[in-house]
């Protein structure tokens, strides 16, 4: 009776433990990033995605990358709705970001467009994995960025989303079975995840600082300055998000 409660308490102690170990060590995982995740306008920056584990145990087969266009994205100044555009805070945005060739993690790569031409994002993918244990980095350079002069914003945070692959499924199958990583803000997309789940409305954020010296906040801001998010349409995840490959969609599966 006695080594009976013992071993019982033994047994919910290392329930517990496994438990706390378990929590511990998903909070211990980074979740994929860029780095460096803040940059400062004006300046041309050398950067990477990188991923930081797999799908559960599964490896990661390719990577799709989707910045905010600026033309139809939901634009908030200090948290509050901003009806205007991305052209009151940030004069160059299109075009911004361009990507290295670099076969070394993945075979294959490219660039995503919008409507203008302009790039968007990036995927790569194919060849090799990356275990589900190692980080993988995928380089791109962003240009020059200019924040508004007559605007009041000191920081321009853009919530970038990103889904590293591990199974290739269609799109009302990609949260099953450890598929894929999604890091993409909850808009309304088809890829947003699900509710409570693992990095769930938890982008990968991409922030331009204000150089103050070179571009000094006008007076009118009071010393004071704006904290301005952007986010991704619905829409355009939607379209950006699927990996194209010669004339073809590879992921989701069509
Ligand atoms: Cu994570």
């Amino acid at each position: 009776m006695h080594t009976d409660i013992f071993s019982r308490v033994l047994v919910n102690h290392f329930l517990m433990l496994t438990l706390f170990i378990g929590i511990f060590h998903q909070n211990a995982l980074a979740h994929t990033v860029i780095e460096p995740a803040q940059i400062t306008e004006g300046k041309k920056s050398e950067n990477f995605l990188v991923i930081t584990h797999g799908c559960g145990e599964n490896a990661v087969m390719g990577a799709s990358v989707v910045f905010p266009d600026g033309l139809d994205s939901t634009i908030a100044v200090n948290g509050n709705p901003h009806t205007g555009t991305l052209n009151d805070f940030v004069t160059n945005w299109g075009n911004s970001i361009q990507l290295y060739q670099d076969r070394s993690v993945f075979s294959e790569q490219d660039v995503k467009r919008d409507s203008n031409g302009n790039v968007v994002g990036f995927w790569a993918g194919g060849g090799r994995t990356v275990a589900s244990h190692l980080y993988g980095r995928i380089a791109f350079v962003s240009s020059a960025v200019r924040i508004n002069p007559e605007s009041c914003a000191q920081t321009i945070r853009f919530a970038v989303a990103a889904a590293d692959i591990c199974k290739i499924t269609t799109v009302d199958n990609i949260n099953a079975d450890n598929s894929v990583s999604l890091w993409v803000p909850a808009v309304g997309s088809k890829y947003d995840g699900t509710p409570g789940g693992h990095a769930f409305d938890f982008p990968v954020f991409f922030t331009i600082s204000r150089d103050l010296t070179a571009n000094p906040l006008p007076e009118s801001c009071g010393g004071v300055g704006q904290q301005i998010s952007v986010r991704p349409s619905a829409a355009q995840v939607d379209r950006d998000m699927p990996i194209q490959f010669n004339g073809a969609q590879v992921w989701p599966q069509p």
